[in-house]
Parts: structure tokens; sequence; C-alpha cells
């Protein structure tokens, strides 16, 4: 839970985060008890503890596919991500994985952790893959297919152009993308969706990834790991390293803002295939990383603080999300509140600062023609201070009442 500070500060981040708590103690009593899918679900608890909360909501059958597909994606991850595999090595495993969740005896060591256990283990997720119908294994495996094709192709390439970073997204998120809208359409919840806008959905993920984790990904041993476009930075810095020190503090924020304006291209594409949603459970599982993603980005841009450690979402505000997520009215309200939030940290010096605020406006403009903006609880930006006080003491005082309580029922050591 988040730290006391925070919570003092934003007390109405309790209810959520309690909320919260709640539900993933729930979903790690509902772990099947098949050996195969128990370990499935489990290790999607380990791995990624965001996307688990929102693909645990899903209808059991879709949950079970798209828990498998994030699973053999997280291990073909695994083996591109693992930087002391030799590339004659690592190159035949990434174009043959597709083939390797049809065969239970298939093993490859590799990766670190949590990770090191789901290579070892691979048996059980290829099981379990075993096991769904067949329009969710093909799409899961033409997508895997893909996937390791491009990501083997990137692994001798560097991301040169704006294009190439592109093209590089496409493989390991825009993907994804595609599979999930399959998955979505097998499962007969909802229609096909286009390509070009499942694409944008996990363009725009990768994106906001690739510009928060550039120190966690320069820093990589034993080798740094570069996703940022040279077509972009090279404007700023003569080597992508220079960005971290801190006498190009000025260029290194100027960069990254030119990064999150690349960015924020796709929100429009997001928005769109958001609202052609038809299942609330399939919109949520959509929605809620799409607006961290943005909120993200709120953080980071104009934000010294990416070249020096982690830029993270508060984690009440991340729960707040996650709770107050439901309709389409909730994610144009919060697309605009972080447009504004945005456009309010647009400095007029900064080299890209009328492209951005084009960008913001039309992002604006899309939520306020839905016509739906004024149905919205706006959470983000405004908080009502005498709102957060009267919780401040509703909190001491409940916090008073457990302390009465705990201490009149405690045991008497005369
Ligand atoms: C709707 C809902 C979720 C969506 C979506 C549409 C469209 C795309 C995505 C999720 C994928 C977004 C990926 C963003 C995070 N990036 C990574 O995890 C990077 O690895 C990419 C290759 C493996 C992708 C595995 C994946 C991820 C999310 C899924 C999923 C599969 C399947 C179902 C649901 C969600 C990144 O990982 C390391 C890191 O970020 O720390 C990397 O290596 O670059
Ligand atoms: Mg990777």
């Amino acid at each position: 839970m988040g730290s006391l500070g925070a919570i003092l500060k934003h007390p109405d981040d309790i209810y959520p985060l309690l909320k919260l708590k709640m539900a993933a103690r729930h979903a790690e009593k509902q772990i099947p008890v098949e050996a195969h899918w128990g370990f499935c679900y489990s290790m999607l608890h380990k791995v990624s503890r965001s996307f688990a909360l929102v693909i645990q909501q899903l209808d059991p059958e879709l949950r079970n596919a798209v828990c498998i597909f994030y699973l053999v994606l997280r291990a073909l991850d695994t083996v591109e991500d693992d930087t002391s595999i030799a590339t004659d090595v690592k190159v035949p495993i990434l174009i043959a994985f597709h083939r390797y969740i049809y065969d239970r005896d298939w093993h490859f060591s590799c990766g670190t952790k949590e990770y090191k256990v789901l290579m070892d283990e691979f048996h059980h997720v290829s099981t379990a893959f075993l096991e769904l119908g067949r329009s969710y294994q093909e799409a899961i495996e033409d997508i895997t297919k893909r996937m390791g094709a491009g990501m083997a192709k990137f692994i001798c390439n560097e991301v040169e152009t704006i294009d190439d970073y592109d093209e590089y997204c496409h493989y390991v998120a825009g993907l994804v993308g595609l599979g999930l809208s399959k998955l979505f359409y097998a499962s007969k919840l909802e229609d096909l969706a286009p390509d070009s806008l499942s694409n944008s959905m996990g363009l725009f993920l990768q994106k906001t990834n690739i510009i928060r984790d550039y120190l966690e990904d320069i820093n990589e041993i034993p080798k740094s790991r570069m996703f940022w476009p040279r077509e972009i930075w090279s404007k700023y810095v003569s080597k992508l390293e220079d960005l971290k020190y801190e006498e190009n503090s000025d260029k290194a924020v100027q960069c990254l803002n030119d990064m999150i304006t690349n960015a924020l291209i796709h929100a429009q594409d997001c928005l769109t295939y958001m609202s052609a949603l038809r299942e609330p459970s399939i919109f949520r599982f959509c929605a809620i990383p799409q607006i961290m993603a943005i909120g993200t980005l709120a953080m980071c841009y104009d934000n010294i603080q990416v070249f020096r450690g982690v830029v993270k979402m508060r984690r009440g505000l991340t729960a707040k999300i996650i709770d107050r997520t439901k309709s389409m009215a909730d994610v144009y309200g919060a697309f605009f509140d972080f447009s504004c939030m945005l456009k309010s940290k647009v400095n007029k010096n900064d080299p890209n600062a009328t492209k951005t605020l084009k960008k913001l406006e039309a992002i604006q403009k899309t939520c306020r023609d839905s016509g739906l903006l004024n149905k919205r609880k706006s959470y983000i930006i405004r908080s009502d201070s005498r709102f957060n006080s009267a919780v401040l003491v509703a909190f001491f005082i409940i916090l008073a009442i457990v302390f009465a309580y705990l201490s009149a029922n405690r045991p008497k050591n005369y």
C-alpha cells in the first residue's frame, strides 16, 4: 500500500486502495486447483500485478486465453530481454518460439527471478495452451510467430528513425493489440476491430514504457538497451546516454517532451478503439492501462526525474483509476483531465511547444465532441481541500476508534 505520507496528503486514496487490496486478495483465492492452470495464474500475478488485475475480471473462457497469451509473450520477451544469450543462439529461438508452445517437452532456461521460473516451468503454459479452443490457439500462434520474427530483426538493428521506432513497437506491443482484438472476436463478445486501431492501443502503451524506462534501459547490465530513436535524440545530444548527465538537463527535458509529443499521436486512435467496445469487462481491461499511460505521460512531461530515477504514478491514483473506470465517459474525462495537466506544463520556450499544444487540443476536442464530458466526476486535477480535510478528520476518528477498540480488547497481564 502507499506510504503513510502519500495517504495523509491524499486521504481519498484510502477507500480505492482498500478496495484494490481486497480485489487482489479475492483474485489470489480464486487460483485454479489444476497444477498447470494454478501455475499460470500464480505466475501471471507474480510477473504482472497490473495486467493480472484487469485480466482476472474477464469472462472465464476469454480470461484463460488472455492469461496464456500474456505468459507465452512474456516468455518470448524474456528470451529477447536476456542480454547474456549470444545472438546466434537467441535469434533461432525467437523465430521458432511459436512452435514450442505446442511442445510440452520444450524447455530453455534464461531470465532471472520469476521470469526464470516461468521459463523453467514453461511446460505448464504449453499444457494450458493445448486446452484452449482452436480459434484462440490460432490467434496466439500467429501473433507469437510475427512477434518473434520482428524481435529477431531488431536484435541486430538499432532503432534509428521514427519509422523504425514505430516498427519495433508494432512487433512488441502493436501485435499484442491485434492478437487481443482477435481473442475478443473469437469469444464472440466483440466485433473485430481494425488492425490499425488495435496497433495504436499497443503503441501508446509501449511508447509510454520506453519513455518512462529510459534510465533503467540505459543502465542495463551487461549492455545498455536503447529504444529512443536517433532521429529524435540526435536533435538534442550526440549520444543517447548523454541525456542522463546533469550538464545536459535542459536538452534532456526537451528531448523527453519531444518523445511524449510523439506518443500522443496514438491517443485519438485509442479513444476510437475503446468507444467501439461493448462488453463491460473487456472495456475495463482495455481502458485502465490506457488511462494509466496518459497519466504516466502527464507525470513525465518536463520532468527531469525521468533521467534520475523512477517516475511512477502514486499507488493511490492507480487504485482510483481502477475503481472509477467503468464507461467511455470516465475515459474521456481522464484523457481530458490529463491533457489539461499536460497543457499546463507546456513551456512556451520548448522547441515543440506548438506541436504539443496542438495535439493536446485535438485530444480535448475529441473528448468534448463525445458529449459525455459533463457526466464525469473529475477526480484527477481538482482536489477539493475542504473535502480532503473532512476525509482526513474522518480517518483520524476511525483510527482512534480502532485504537480504543484494540486496547480495550488487549489481554490484561496483571
Ligand atoms: C488492450 C489491453 C492491453 C493491451 C493492449 C490492448 C494492447 C497492447 C498491449 C496490451 C501490450 C502492451 C505492452 C506494454 C508493456 N510492454 C512490455 O511489456 C514490453 O514487452 C513487450 C513484449 C511482450 C508483451 C507481453 C504482453 C504485455 C501485455 C499484455 C499481453 C502481453 C497480453 C495480454 C494483455 C496484456 C517490455 O517489457 C519490459 C518492461 O516493460 O518492463 C519490453 O521488453 O519492452
Ligand atoms: Mg523486450
